[in-house]
């Protein structure tokens, strides 16, 4: 049985991989009105990855007899100046989750619930994967600089990549 305070945790995180969802799909809303395809492409496919992160909380909170509820979610933004400004975003929001799931292992660990804790090794595993795709990405931004033909290849080219983390199995 999940104690209160790392139920309660856990539910905040889910309500943040759901919030992470939205944000990547209006971003991929945006790309792909702009005529930026290949960004769009690999965004929705993170959108996705996001929404089983999600789910993967959901059933472990479930599983452990607790009951994984949704919260409230606020509205992504839905312009961006660039597209450079939607690489940057995600970086600083995945800085966050980071953030937020070392919190949340932080809970499980003081509160002794070690199974919890090593169920969310995934997530900081999948973190630090994210946070290096999206750094990587930022530098092909800075080799490609301002020019057209090198935002076009950038484009293409992110269209072709996977969004940087296996999808988890959702238990
Ligand atoms: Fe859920 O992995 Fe990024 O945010």
């Amino acid at each position: 049985m999940l104690k209160e305070k790392v139920e309660k945790a856990l539910i905040k995180q889910i309500q943040i991989e759901e919030h992470s969802s939205r944000i990547y799909m209006a971003m991929a809303s945006w790309c792909d009105f702009k005529g930026f395809s290949g960004a769009a492409k690999f965004l929705y496919q993170h959108s996705d990855e996001e929404r089983m992160h999600m789910t993967k909380l959901i059933k472990y909170v479930n599983d452990k007899g607790g009951h994984a509820l949704l919260l409230e979610l606020k509205s992504p933004e839905a312009k961006y100046e660039s597209l450079l400004d939607v690489f940057e975003k995600i970086l600083k929001h995945e800085e966050f989750v980071t953030e937020s799931i070392n919190e949340l292992y932080e809970v499980a660990f003081n509160e002794k619930d070690f199974t919890t804790a090593q169920f969310l090794q995934w997530y900081i595993e999948e973190q630090i994967e994210e946070e290096s795709v999206f750094k990587g990405i930022l530098d092909k931004f800075r080799l490609a600089g301002n020019e057209r033909g090198g935002l076009f290849h950038l484009d293409k080219e992110l269209g072709g990549m996977g969004s940087g983390a296996a999808a988890p199995a959702a238990q």
